[in-house]
């Protein structure tokens, strides 16, 4: 009885930690294992086959280990050594056999949908194209069959496969929607990868970095928000109509010295750095302070408050982001984040 309770009590912070693992496992959001998109879940469906092999093996594996142990223990005064087997073909070829088969049903299916997964869809015109452009440490989204540049939040229709062609514009990082589809690396030496992936039902999806690419790749996350049709229209629409500078004349001035060298707002300004039409209308700013009217967590705030506390201090934010602290007074930097606030898409 002892014994039982301490092997018991020994097991107990691995089931509380099995529990805690399994619970966190849920998010349609955000995990593998709620496939939102048939990319997703072709992918989810090799992972139950493999898992489902492996269970099948460990548990006979198990049981022989198990039943070889009781049955042919030493027992008590018993001083004859065993028979000594050397070598049994009817089991070695069924130890053989038994993994090629199980091999072959992991394998075939593993192999078609590796082959599915690596269609091209670049140049099919119903597809939308996106290109992904991975920087440190932010996302770059650019649609060139619109015309439209966008940063952080990829938005996108829910009757259409998605086309990516994923690369860097420095270092290794990983393009990654967990709950749409599986990665793909941006190499380093101007290389492309594609994929694509569809997303039937509208919502908002995490995106994440899935290479260590630097300090703030934890920090690297991106939005992907689907849309209906006729919602994707509108946006599309809006991000391409012109964007009027702020009206206060000093502000102006600011904005465009000061963040436009860089920053582009409508047809204003420069095309390097995230654009940031219609900022007032994102999940997030800088990927990773979250826009909400109920802030629960740090990183969470207004839109506004958010602007602000990124603008004032980047590097507090993103340690080793590339955007600079700029200089600016505290009425200066109230008018221009609620500028940049108040540049609203309707879609
Ligand atoms: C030298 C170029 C540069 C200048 C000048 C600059 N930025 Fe940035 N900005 C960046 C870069 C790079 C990022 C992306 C940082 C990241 O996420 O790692 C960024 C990100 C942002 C973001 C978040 C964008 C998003 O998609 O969420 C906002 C908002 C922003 N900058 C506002 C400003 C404002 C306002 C100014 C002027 C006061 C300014 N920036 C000046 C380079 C610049
Ligand atoms: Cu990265």
């Amino acid at each position: 009885m002892m014994n039982r309770w301490h092997v018991l009590k020994r097991l107990m912070p691995l089931l509380a930690g099995m529990v805690l693992l399994l619970s966190a496992c849920g998010r349609a959001d955000l995990s593998t294992l709620r496939p939102q998109g048939p990319v997703a879940e072709e992918q989810f469906g090799l992972m139950k086959l493999s898992i489902t092999i492996m269970i099948l093996v460990v548990i006979v594996v198990f049981a022989i280990a198990l039943y070889v142990i009781i049955r042919f223990r030493r027992r008590p005064g018993d001083k004859t050594v065993p028979v000594q087997v050397e070598g049994n073909h009817k089991l070695e070829i069924i130890w053989t056999v038994i993994p090629i088969i199980l091999l072959i049903i992991l394998g075939v299916p593993t192999i078609k949908t590796v082959f599915n997964l690596a269609e091209d869809y670049t140049k099919d015109p119903n597809a939308v194209q996106v290109k992904v452009t991975a920087h440190q440490y932010w996302w770059e989204f650019e649609y060139p069959t619109y015309g439209i540049k966008t940063a952080q939040e990829l938005l996108i229709p829910n009757d259409a496969i998605i086309s990516v062609e994923a690369k860097t514009a420095d270092v290794l990082h990983s393009f990654w929607i967990p709950s749409l589809a599986g990665k793909v690396d941006t190499n380093p030496g101007g290389n492309v990868n594609i994929m694509y992936f569809e997303a039937p039902n509208t919502g908002v999806y995490l995106g994440k970095c899935a290479e260590l690419c630097g300090p703030s790749h934890s920090l690297m996350d991106f939005k992907v928000k689907v849309v209906d049709r006729a919602s994707f229209e509108r946006w599309v629409a809006a991000q391409k109509s012109p964007v009027a500078l702020p009206s206060d004349p000093e502000i102006a001035e600011v904005l465009t010295t000061q963040c436009l060298s860089c920053h582009a707002v409508g047809a204003n300004g420069g095309q390097l750095y995230p654009n940031l039409t219609g900022m007032g209308s994102r999940e997030s700013v800088a990927g990773i302070l979250i826009n909400t009217d109920q802030p629960q967590y740090e990183n969470e705030g207004s839109v506004e408050d958010n602007l602000k506390k990124w603008i004032k201090d980047p590097q507090a934010v993103k340690p080793g982001t590339l955007m600079p602290q700029v200089p600016l007074s505290d009425q200066q930097l109230d008018a221009i984040a609620k500028y940049l606030a108040d540049l609203k898409l309707n879609y």
